[in-house]
Formats: structure tokens, C-alpha cells, sequence
């Protein structure tokens, strides 16, 4: 039996220059593993709690030297002599923390130990990480790439928080380079037309645009200048992250300066499709509206992805909701917003049992982690979002993918 011989955490800093945890994890048969945690800015409600110690003289109150001690104390008190076991470690955190959203021990100290241990597990056995989760078989994901950023994720005024491009190119390398060259060319078109090329946090690019219908056309715009056929070799996906542009006392969403209701919105979204090539839609609606995210579903449920994140924060309970109410046909999965790999793997198998697809995410504070490629690639996730054509933290995720691509395809 492998035994957890010890664990250490620390503070780093995430891709936005605030803190989060980096762990270290070493066992009896000398494997050490190490992970580290993202974060997000537009993070739903109802996320497990990312611990931070609200310490005014530190990091503006966002360090996390609680969490980093509760593993380096409570944690490891607790998890040295225990059997190297996913389920058993996850389960075992679940219990020392206790609450409902993990706000004991912190979400962010949950989630390092909890990778810090699959990772182990993946080393012990001599495998990739993707080799390791997966069942025997691999497969590799169509990518969102985030190539115009707006919302809560850079300082101009477009509402929209995410326009992604997603090429329709069978391998991940081409899809890579298209995505790339798409990127550059987007470039050009905005320098052309004299608009800042300034990126977001997720790296794409975050200029002031007099409307967000006027973002897609730049993108269409870039995609035709790079000599692809926008609706044919590229389609286009947002993440309206809509909880940051409702209004909770008027109960109304403001894009463009306007103001829609729940009604109202969904012919917007309905004129976006059909004058667009868009694919994919996530969080059409604030989290908490289930009924309007319904009603978009058995509109337009047959034509597009319609993905659920803060409304679902991959979370069994809030998926079995969502699917009672039929709203939405797909969720995004992002380890940290529930905490351990056992309970993230259980929401996708929830999804794939009832026809919902599935998206693994970064988050808008990222680290060089490169977990979520292999996940996606040994869990059999279709679909990845991970940022644009530039920032390391970003760029490692798609050089990961195009490694597994090349080992997979050696292994044949
Ligand atoms: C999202 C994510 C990732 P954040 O809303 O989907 O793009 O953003 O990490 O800020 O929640
Ligand atoms: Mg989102």
C-alpha cells in the first residue's frame, strides 16, 4: 500500500498577480507531486468557498495563508499514514471540512491536496495524468479559444464576457494553429482600424467597441482575412457570464446600454444566431434564473449548445435541477468550484448519463497547472475552454494538448 508521507503548501501568485495555493505532495514510494489552484473573478454563488483571509494588509485581503495553513496544519495532521486513494483522501476532506461549501478548510486548500493526490496516483503507476483517469479510452476535445474579452474580465465596455472562435479541423495541432492564426489576424484588423490590441485576463483581446454585435464582426471579419469560411471551418461561442449584467431590482439585463427582460433576451440571442455562426452560449441567463434558461432550451436548445456554469458550478445538485427543468444541454466543469476530483468526476458522469455535454474550463486566474488538458483528454470531455492565443498560463494548456496528440498518436 502506498501511504501520504507528508504534504506542504504554499503561497503563489495566480497569472493576475493574486494569491493562491501551490502544493507538494510526497509518499512512501518517493513520488512527490505538485499542483497548484486557479481562480475566478466572475465566480458563481453557489461556488464551494475559495478561502482568503480578508487580511487588509496583505494582498488587498486576498491572501490565502489560511488555506495554505489549514493543509500545512488540519490537513496534514490528518492525511499522513493514509492510504494513497482518491476516494478515500477526497472523502476524508469532505469530512474534516464539514460544511456544505467547503468554507472550513477552504476549496482552494481541498482542491491542491485533492490533485496533489490523483497526480500521485497517475506517478505511482508510471502514467500521464490522462492515462491514469482515463478507462481505456482517450479522446481529444474541439477547443474554445478566447480571442475577444470583455465583462468582468478586462476593464472595457463589452457586457459580453467571452467571444471564443472554435475551429471544425480534425486535429488538435491544426486546430491550434488555425485558432492562432485567426488570433493574429484579429490583430491586424484592429490595428487597422486604430482600436487597442491591449489583452484581458484570459488574453484575448479587450478593446472599447461601441457594441458587442460589433465584436462579432470583427471576429468574422479576422476569421475571413485568415482564409477560413466563418459557419464552415470556424463557429463562434460566448460566455455572456450574464449574472454580472442583471440587475436584480429592476430584474432586467443591460447589453449595450439597453435593457432586456427575460423575453427580450432571448430574441436577442435569437437574432445573434441567426446572423452569426455561434455554436455555443453559456450562461444566457443569471444563475439563479432556471425558468428563463428553460424557455432559451426549448427555443433554441435544438440549434445550439446552451452551457451552464454559475447556474450549475459543477455541482450534482445544481445539475439534477437544471436537469429536471430541462435547462440547458450542457454544463462547464471546473474542479474548483466544488473542490475534489471525486466530486467533479461524479457531475460528468451525471451530464454524460443525461445528454448533457460537457466543457472543462480554466479559470480567469490561472496557473501553469496544466491538469485540465488531461482531464480532458483521459475523462473524455468534448469540449475545452482555455483561454486565447497569448499569456503562458493559457499558451501551456494548448502546448499540452498538442503533446498528448503527439504521444497518443505514437502510441498507435
Ligand atoms: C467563466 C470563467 C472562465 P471565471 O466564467 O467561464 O472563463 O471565468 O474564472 O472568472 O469565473
Ligand atoms: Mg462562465
Amino acid at each position: 500500500m502506498i501511504q501520504i508521507k507528508d504534504i506542504y503548501a504554499r503561497e503563489i501568485l495566480d497569472s493576475r498577480g493574486n494569491p493562491t495555493i501551490e502544493a507538494k505532495m510526497v509518499c512512501s514510494n518517493n513520488v512527490v507531486s505538485i499542483a497548484s489552484v486557479p481562480s475566478g473573478a466572475s465566480t458563481g454563488s453557489k461556488e464551494a468557498l475559495e478561502l482568503r483571509d480578508q487580511d487588509f494588509n496583505r494582498y488587498n485581503g486576498l491572501g490565502v495563508l489560511k488555506a495554505v495553513n489549514n493543509i500545512n496544519t488540519i490537513i496534514r495532521n490528518k492525511i499522513i499514514g493514509c492510504e494513497l486513494n482518491q476516494l478515500k483522501i477526497d472523502q476524508m476532506l469532505i469530512e474534516l471540512d464539514g460544511t456544505d461549501n467547503k468554507s472550513k478548510l477552504g476549496a482552494n486548500a481541498i482542491l491542491a491536496v485533492s490533485l496533489c493526490t490523483i497526480k500521485a496516483l497517475a506517478q505511482s503507476e508510471g502514467l500521464e495524468l490522462y492515462e491514469y483517469v482515463s478507462n481505456g479510452k482517450v479522446s481529444m476535445p474541439m477547443i474554445f479559444v478566447n480571442i475577444l474579452n470583455g465583462g468582468m474580465h478586462s476593464s472595457n465596455n463589452l457586457d459580453i464576457q467571452e467571444f471564443m472562435i472554435v475551429p471544425i479541423i480534425p486535429k488538435i495541432k491544426e486546430k491550434i494553429r488555425v485558432a492562432s492564426e485567426v488570433f493574429h489576424s484579429l490583430k491586424k484588423v484592429l490595428e487597422e482600424k486604430k482600436i487597442s490590441t491591449a489583452v484581458g485576463d484570459e488574453g484575448g483581446f479587450a478593446p472599447n467597441l461601441s457594441s458587442n454585435k460589433l465584436a462579432l464582426d470583427l471576429i468574422v471579419e479576422a476569421i475571413k482575412k485568415s482564409g477560413y469560411i466563418p459557419g464552415k471551418d470556424i463557429f463562434i461561442a460566448l460566455d455572456v457570464a450574464s449574472s454580472s449584467l442583471y440587475d436584480k431590482d429592476k430584474k432586467v439585463y443591460k447589453i449595450d446600454n439597453n435593457e432586456f427582460n427575460t423575453e427580450q433576451l432571448i430574441k436577442y440571442y435569437e437574432m445573434l444566431i441567426n446572423e452569426y455562426p455561434i455554436i455555443s452560449i453559456e450562461d444566457p441567463f443569471e444563475e439563479n434564473d432556471l425558468d428563463s434558461f428553460a424557455l432559451l432550451t426549448k427555443k433554441i436548445g435544438n440549434r445550439i449548445l446552451l452551457v451552464g456554469d454559475d447556474v450549475f458550478v459543477t455541482n450534482q445538485k445544481y445539475l439534477q435541477k437544471g436537469i429536471d427543468a430541462q435547462a440547458g444541454n450542457a454544463i462547464l466543469i471546473k474542479a474548483n468550484q466544488i473542490g475534489t476530483i471525486s466530486e467533479m468526476t461524479r457531475t460528468i458522469l451525471l451530464a454524460k448519463k443525461n445528454n448533457y455535454k460537457t466543457m472543462i474550463s480554466h479559470r480567469s486566474g490561472e496557473t501553469l497547472d496544466t491538469f485540465i488538458t488531461d482531464f480532458a483528454v483521459g475523462l473524455n470531455i468534448p469540449l475545452i475552454k482555455t483561454g486565447s492565443m497569448s499569456r503562458g498560463e493559457r499558451i501551456c494548456k494548448y502546448n499540452r494538448l498538442m503533446e498528448i496528440e503527439e504521444k497518443l498518436s505514437k502510441n498507435k
